[in-house]
């Protein structure tokens, strides 16, 4: 065996920790000085820590990175991405070629300026928006403790590893984060913590002076301080966390830019290249005579042992994984498998046909209540949870347990107040691999998560945020907690499929949606009030939408057609949807022809071909509907179209009142398809 992955640090002699680091560290400089962008400073005072944890710990095989029982990596100080990069080429990953990290930050290669996800094999999750990492890490701790009670140690056994900064620490995510952990005791998380005191403004006493040893302590974390430059304090500290009962911090001390003359423990070696001057004088200084982004074979050789290192663990888990899916036990490997089973067709089948045919009136969050109370029966793998707002999102099934440290076996967790942590948890859930998470809050409140929301769009992941009391319709709560942005904002993301179900029919098809979107996140937006059901299965009297049994799948549809030319098409989503249905009656009534359009995802209905689109809008002025902000529906409505909606903030006032008060009645939608029409007519 290498003396570098033997089991003690005593036998192994010093020098050859240091050239191991300093690989990193000549990396990360040369990188970034041929990038002539990038942060040298924190992969060159994390090699170290990095090292000893590459080297020692991790259990990882560059052969297969989404080996599902590999212990997990996050770089949460994604800025630091160099460090990562480094260790990926140097163990042996196939995408980090010497060339690729040569074309750091460069268009089209695999070392983009930060890591994201699904971009570079290796690379757990995306970050660089500070404290996401860590938070997401927490996801994936808890997804690990979550499996291994339902699959035993056999199959489920790793830990998750984390190197956060300062400004990880400083976000208010990590408070979340942290606190959440502490209290389900996820004992196989360990932070280290790049406790060098220097950000980009300068030292951290500038702007904080918090004790973080004390701060994890208080949130049930275990702790230790040590001296991120010696290998055999690090090797100790991981030791003894890996032991621990409750999550671990180890705060490392370390010199940010160690080893660069000019520059070291200063924030001037946080994010600019160290130039030509101060690389030669960094090369002496640290005895590295090598040239720019050449590895001593003897060092590269080391590194790619240690890539080996886990070959055999990887092989003894396929084969009891192979023998416990042969002996029928498949339930870990469907987990595993992304896909929904045949039983969850069914089940979703009987209860489209159950909404169709009983055609309740009821909140779409009570719709979306009987859709989980149904799918819970038979996903096993369906995670859900809030951020302490479950009986008013009602996102627990009949079935589901809460989530304890003492019952991991658990299927609900309870986040707490807790909203920004609890989507980047859930990110990490789904980033891990076996559940599909979803989890509640306010819509007014989609503010509080939304950068991990975006973070899960970007790296095309499926997670399922469950919003209710979506518009001015939720009431006396007010304006504080009614949303009238947010749908705007939130459909401003790309690859995030913001679903507004306009009945109990729509809310179970957006549900189907969400579920089946394996590669984006979904919002559904659901209402506190009661709606009535329109839909009885079908489209109503569509011609053009049943090509498709969901509906809702294809973003908009027709769901009145009248007979004849249209005089204008109505156009809605969710809880106006009945308003449309209403004035499109009263204009009947009095001889105006008007189609009415559900459109209960802009994001799908964009996806739909052009004739399809236009099938659905028709050729007669448009009205939109919605009790939100304009938005975008300018571009659905044309230059004679007009919109009935909010354009500021809402009130405290039962419902009914607020919708008189703010014009978006049947009324009014009526008044404004006649002016539509007036417009339309040629002068
Ligand atoms: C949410 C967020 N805010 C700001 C930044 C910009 N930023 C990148 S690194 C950094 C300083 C981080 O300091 P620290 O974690 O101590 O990193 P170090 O200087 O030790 O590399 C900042 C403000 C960011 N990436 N994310």
């Amino acid at each position: 065996m290498n003396a570098l992955v033997a089991p003690s640090v005593a036998a192994r002699p010093e020098p050859a920790h240091a050239e191991m680091a300093n690989a990193i560290r000549f990396l990360a400089i040369d990188a970034v000085e041929k990038a002539k962008s990038g942060h040298p400073g924190m992969p060159m005072g994390m090699a170290d820590v990095a090292t000893v944890l590459f080297s020692r710990f991790l259990k990882f095989d560059p052969a297969d990175p989404a080996w599902p029982d590999r212990d997990r990596f996050v770089l949460s100080a994604g800025h630091g991405s160099m460090l990562l990069y480094a260790l990926l080429y140097l163990t042996g990953y196939d995408d980090v070629t010497l060339d690729q990290l040569r074309s750091f930050r460069q268009w089209g290669s695999r070392t983009p300026g930060h890591p994201e996800y699904g971009h570079t094999a290796g690379v757990e999750t995306t970050t660089g928006p500070l404290g996401q990492g860590i938070a997401t890490a927490v996801g994936m701790a808890l997804a690990e403790r979550l499996m291994n009670a339902r699959y035993g140690d056999d199959l489920v056994d790793h830990f998750t590893y984390v190197i956060a900064g300062d400004g990880c620490l400083m976000e208010g995510i990590s408070h979340e984060a942290i606190s959440l952990a502490g209290h389900l005791r996820l004992n196989r998380l360990v932070v280290l913590f790049d406790d060098n005191a220097i950000s980009i403004d300068g030292a951290t006493s500038l702007s904080c002076s918090d004790d973080q040893l004390a701060r994890f302590a208080a949130s049930g974390w275990s702790t230790s301080r040590i001296d991120g430059h010696d290998p055999a304090a690090i090797e100790a500290a991981i030791e003894k966390a890996r032991r621990s009962d409750r999550p671990s911090l180890i705060a490392c001390r370390s010199v940010i830019g160690f080893g660069s003359p000019g520059r070291q423990g200063t924030e001037k070696a946080h994010g600019a290249p160290l130039g030509a001057e101060e690389i030669e004088k960094t090369r002496a200084a640290l005895a590295w005579p090598h040239a720019p982004f050449e590895i001593p074979a003897d060092v590269l050789a080391r590194w790619r042992d240690i890539g080996g290192r886990s070959r055999g663990a990887r092989r003894a888990w396929i084969e009891r994984a192979r023998r416990d899916w042969s002996n029928g036990r498949s339930a870990c490997h469907d987990a595993l498998n992304r896909k929904l089973p045949a039983s969850y067709t069914d089940g979703m089948a009987q209860l489209l046909a159950r909404f169709a045919s009983e055609r309740p009136t009821i909140a779409t969050r009570q719709a979306s209540q009987r859709v989980i109370d149904e799918i819970a029966k038979v996903l096993p793998n369906l995670l859900g949870g809030s951020a302490d707002l479950t009986h008013s999102n009602l996102t627990q099934a009949k079935t589901q347990k809460p989530v304890t440290p003492k019952a991991m076996d658990g299927n609900y967790i309870h986040y707490g107040v807790r909203e920004h942590a609890m989507a980047a948890a859930m990110n990490g859930i789904a980033l891990h691999g076996g559940f599909i998470p979803y989890g509640g809050t306010f819509l007014a409140f989609a503010d509080y998560n939304r950068p991990a929301i975006r973070l899960a769009a970007l790296m095309g992941i499926r997670v399922i945020h469950v919003m209710t009391h979506d518009s001015i319709g939720l009431g006396e709560d007010g304006p504080t907690h009614q949303p009238v942005e947010h749908l705007a904002a939130l459909r401003a993301i790309p690859n995030l499929l913001v679903f507004r179900p306009a009945d109990a029919v729509e809310t179970a098809e957006a549900w189907d949606c969400a579920l089946r979107a394996e590669t984006s996140p979904s919002i559904l937006c659901l209402s506190r009030q009661a709606l009535p059901t329109f839909r009885d299965g079908t489209a109503g009297g569509n011609q053009v939408a049943n090509r498709v049994s969901n509906q809702v799948s294809l973003g908009a549809y027709v769901v009145v057609e009248p007979e004849g030319t249209r005089d204008v098409t109505l156009i809605a989503t969710g809880s106006e949807v009945s308003i449309a249905l209403q004035a499109a009656k009263s204009l009947a009534d009095q001889g105006i022809r008007a189609a009415v359009v559900s459109a209960p995802c802009f994001d799908l209905f964009r996806k739909q071909p052009r004739d399809y689109q236009t099938r659905v809008l028709g050729q007669a002025p448009r009205v939109g509907v919605e009790a939100a902000i304009e938005g975008d529906w300018a571009r659905w409505l044309g230059e004679d179209g007009e919109f009935i909606g909010m354009s500021g903030f809402g009130a405290s006032a039962p419902a009914e009142v607020l919708y008189r008060e703010f014009g978006i009645t049947p009324a009014a939608v009526a008044d404004a398809a006649r002016r539509s029409i007036q417009r339309s007519r040629p002068l």
